[in-house]
């Protein structure tokens, strides 16, 4: 009796087992091609597997065969595709194989693949590029004496438009301290406001672009970084001056009759001219006091802006000099540092206006 349960036990077991043989194959299929530098897919899963089986009884006689539809499908289905999105399939390969047991076997069909989903790619309008402009003024590296200096550049064809960022220091890498409107197309300069607070000593920088029209032309890039110094007066001085910009006889500062000024010679280019116009003839006393430690010089010129003297090197002391002048001429004095100046002591100028003598 034993052995009889044996033997069937035995067969009931062989039934079910079996060996299971391979292709080895996996072909690689020439699928949906993705041309990765467009950035048009994303990936929806890696390594997606759908497998479809066959049957043959006794390993020879056909019942179903594995079928590459449904291997397909049971993909498709496991990774849960849907219909309502462009999916596609990439890296495809497919294995078949067998399982062999003693009265029948299974033939199978294995699909592998990766899913990728096709996304919205944007699509930009093809446009020209605008030239940038050239800055023309002030000139790079410059120094200009107005806290609202007009910059200017070059037109640029088929510009719609300007844009001008200014920034604080000599580059333009940082946030711009100011940005314009966008400028007329026929607009090739700009005043900077007032309300950007120029300090004096300061060195501001500032680029340009060219605005395009949003479909045809597209904006330039920003124009080269132009930076200038702001100086509250010319000649290199830091601080204000009396009467500066007073370096020549056509911009003298006028001063009145019996009074006392105190001014600088504030850099080594520095001259000061002064103009003096007497109410009545007669004569005029010039007193300059330098600082203690320079050999600042006076000099007087008459109304043909001849010089009538010059005070002598080498003293430290104040020069002083009486001239003869007549009523209603103007009569000039200039002050020099001879090479020597400061950024910080004064010198001291006297006009006493003696009438009738
Ligand atoms: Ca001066
Ligand atoms: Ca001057």
């Amino acid at each position: 009796m034993k052995r009889k349960y044996f033997i069937i036990c035995t067969l009931i077991f062989l039934l079910f087992i079996g060996c299971s043989t391979g292709t080895g194959r996996y072909p690689t299929r020439a699928g949906t091609q993705v041309d990765l530098s467009r950035k048009n897919y994303r990936m929806v899963k890696v390594n997606a597997i759908g497998v479809s089986y066959g049957f043959r009884l006794l390993g020879i006689i056909p019942f179903a065969s594995r079928r590459h539809t449904e291997a397909m499908s049971d993909l498709y289905e496991k990774a849960g595709l849907s219909d309502e999105k462009a999916f596609a399939l990439i890296n495809v390969a497919d294995e078949e194989s067998t399982i062999y047991l003693i009265l029948f076997s299974l033939p199978k069909l294995t699909v592998r693949a990766d899913v990728i989903e096709f996304i919205d790619e944007v699509t930009k309008p093809e446009c020209t590029v605008l030239p940038s402009p050239n800055s023309l003024s002030p000139s790079c590296d410059g120094i200009v004496s107005t806290t609202t200096p007009t910059l200017s550049w070059s037109s640029v064809d088929n510009a719609s438009g300007y844009v001008v960022k200014i920034f604080s220091g000599s580059n333009c890498s940082e946030a711009p301290i100011h940005t314009s409107t966008q400028l007329s197309a026929n607009t090739t300069s700009y005043v900077i406001p007032n309300s950007v607070g120029f300090q004096s000593g300061q060195t501001y920088a500032w680029q340009v672009q060219a605005k395009g029209n949003g479909t045809t032309y597209c904006d330039s890039n920003w124009s080269n970084c132009c930076s200038f110094t702001f100086r509250s007066v010319s000649r290199g001085c830091t601080d204000e001056d009396l009467g500066e910009p007073n370096n020549s006889f056509d911009s003298a500062y006028p001063l009145g009759c019996n009074s006392s000024y105190t001014a600088k010679i504030c850099s080594s280019t520095d001259e000061d001219y002064y103009r003096v116009v007497s109410s009545a003839s007669g004569t005029i006393t010039v007193k300059m006091t330098p600082p203690t430690d320079k050999n600042y010089e006076l000099q007087i010129y008459n109304s043909s802006q001849q010089q009538i003297y010059s005070s002598q090197r080498g003293t430290y002391v104040q020069k002083v000099r009486i001239v003869s002048v007549t009523e209603g001429k103007p009569y000039y004095i200039r002050v020099i540092g001879d090479s020597s100046f400061s950024t910080a002591s004064t010198y001291n100028l006297e006009v006493v206006c003696s009438i009738g003598d």
